[in-house]
């Protein structure tokens, strides 16, 4: 074998990578919502206020953000959600979301909160990756198995197995970009075109109107995902850097927000994540079943916004797990809001038993932290001190890495907040992570193994610079 020489192109020089794509599809996916949810445009508008306000009141806070190259990426920002009907949709979406380098996260069991389906979140591993663009999609599958009618399981199974969601085109693309490692910037483009047939609004049902009825009374969320062509992009969600400011600020904006902001309360140092979001929309649709037509609507679709802190360690979640759940023993959120106030109380008290400075939480364990050198000189000595203790010293610095990924009760929150106060059906807890993994065709990666080389690899690397420059 011989080397390349200089003057031939390395292979797929011309191909454009995934972060690129990705780039690209998460603004043509903004710019498609914009105009199918009018309420989205004016949400961003008020997200940008509010995180231009914020920073140029922090000075400092814009500082290290800019620092750590996290300042580009709030702007560009956002998650989406979608759900699927079946194993063969999932497999294929999981190789759709792979073209643009992001992967399956997380396992979220979703019955428990009478929601039936199961869920993982699509998004990039790596954090050059997370730098160039966080774009996650937070992908759920109805579990038609937690249907209890038989005749309407039977039924809902064999329309969704005929429907196609996925263009010819974008299949094409898909499998050209498996077999090559990548696509160039034309087949990038039509890629991104061709996948967002996907993500698109119908508003033509592919039932009848007694068909809808009938799966709308089964779950609201059946009819959601059976009634329709395609997993239609349900919300996308910008990142705030203050959420209790747009909470307060988006009445006057003409949006009604859900009661509460899901997820922990308001803190010197953000932690996970909080999320608030505003009511479906009630959109027109037409149902056919060949023979009659009926002129409708459907409520699903709708507007989120979140705010994202430190990621927290195994030791961390589960306090803040038990923090939430001894919240909700004492104040459940009423959906109509009127317990809110007593609700938000109770939160920030409970939460008092969660440390609130960032180095605390760090020497505590509770949170993941990135390391780098500040610049000032170790000893000899110094390297074979614990980070802990170069930290102190001054000679490493640890900022906060923030959290990527989803908690579940603060989904079955949006969920439910979407889904109208009566869907608050029960199903008993039913995980089955197996099966999930069985109909996406992978394993999903396990979310806290993700922090943990994020923070040991920033050690590593800190650590080899301080024994470089000291040498
Ligand atoms: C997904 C709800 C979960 C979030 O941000 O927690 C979610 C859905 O309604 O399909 O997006
Ligand atoms: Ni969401």
């Amino acid at each position: 074998m011989t080397a390349p020489s200089a003057d031939t192109p390395a292979p797929h020089a011309t191909q454009v990578g995934p972060d690129h794509i990705r780039t690209l599809f998460s603004r043509a996916m903004s710019a498609m919502y914009r105009d199918e949810v009018p309420a989205y445009g004016t949400l961003l508008d008020l997200v940008r206020e509010v995180n231009d306000a914020t920073l140029s009141a922090d000075a400092a806070e814009k500082a290290r953000l800019a620092e750590l190259g996290e300042l580009e990426r709030i702007s560009e920002e956002r998650h989406g959600a979608i759900r699927l009907g079946t194993a063969g949709e999932l497999a294929t979406i999981r190789r759709l979301f792979a073209v643009m380098g992001m992967f399956p996260v997380g396992y979220y069991d979703l019955s428990v909160a009478g929601v039936p389906v199961h869920s993982t979140a699509f998004r990039p591993l790596e954090d050059d990756a997370l730098r160039a663009n966080p774009f996650r999609v937070f992908t759920s599958l109805l579990r038609l198995d937690l249907i209890a009618e038989a005749a309407l399981r039977d039924e809902a199974a064999a329309i969704l197995a005929k429907r196609r969601i996925f263009t010819a085109p974008c299949l094409a693309l898909i499998a050209k970009s498996e077999a090559e490692g990548g696509l160039s910037a034309a087949d990038a483009e039509a890629f991104v075109a061709a996948a967002l047939e996907t993500f698109r609004w119908h508003p033509e049902a592919n039932v009848g109107h007694a068909l809808y009825q009938k799966l709308h009374a089964a779950h609201r969320l059946v009819a959601d995902v059976v009634a329709f062509k395609g997993p239609h992009i349900n919300h996308l969600t910008p990142r705030t850097l203050d959420i209790d400011a747009i909470q307060e600020k988006m009445p006057a904006r003409g949006i009604t927000p859900k009661a509460v902001i899901e997820g922990p309360p308001t803190r010197r140092v953000p932690i996970l994540l909080r999320q608030t979001s505003f009511k479906a929309l009630e959109e027109p649709v037409t149902y056919s079943d060949g023979t009659t037509t009926v002129a409708g609507s459907h409520t699903a679709r709708f507007g989120e916004i979140e705010q994202r802190g430190i990621a927290l360690t195994p030791k961390g979640q589960a306090l803040y797990d038990r923090l939430l759940a001894e919240t909700r023993e004492k104040v459940r959120p009423a959906p109509d809001g009127s317990n809110a106030a007593l609700y938000r109380e109770t939160l920030a008290a409970t939460f008092a038993a969660f440390p609130d400075t960032l180095d605390e939480i760090r020497r505590a364990g509770l949170g993941y932290f990135r390391y780098s050198p500040t610049g000032k000189p170790a000893t000899g000595a110094d390297l074979g001190r614990e980070a802990a203790a170069l930290v102190a010293a001054g000679i490493l610095r640890a900022d906060p890495i923030v959290y990527e990924d989803f908690l579940p009760v603060s989904a079955a929150g949006i969920f439910q907040s979407n889904l109208g106060d009566e869907a608050g059906q029960g199903f008993a807890a039913n995980p089955n992570r197996a099966r999930f993994e069985a109909d996406l065709g992978a394993p999903v990666h396990d979310l806290h193994q993700r922090y943990a080389e994020a923070e040991a690899a920033s050690l590593a690397r800190a650590l080899i610079e301080l024994q470089r420059v000291g040498a």
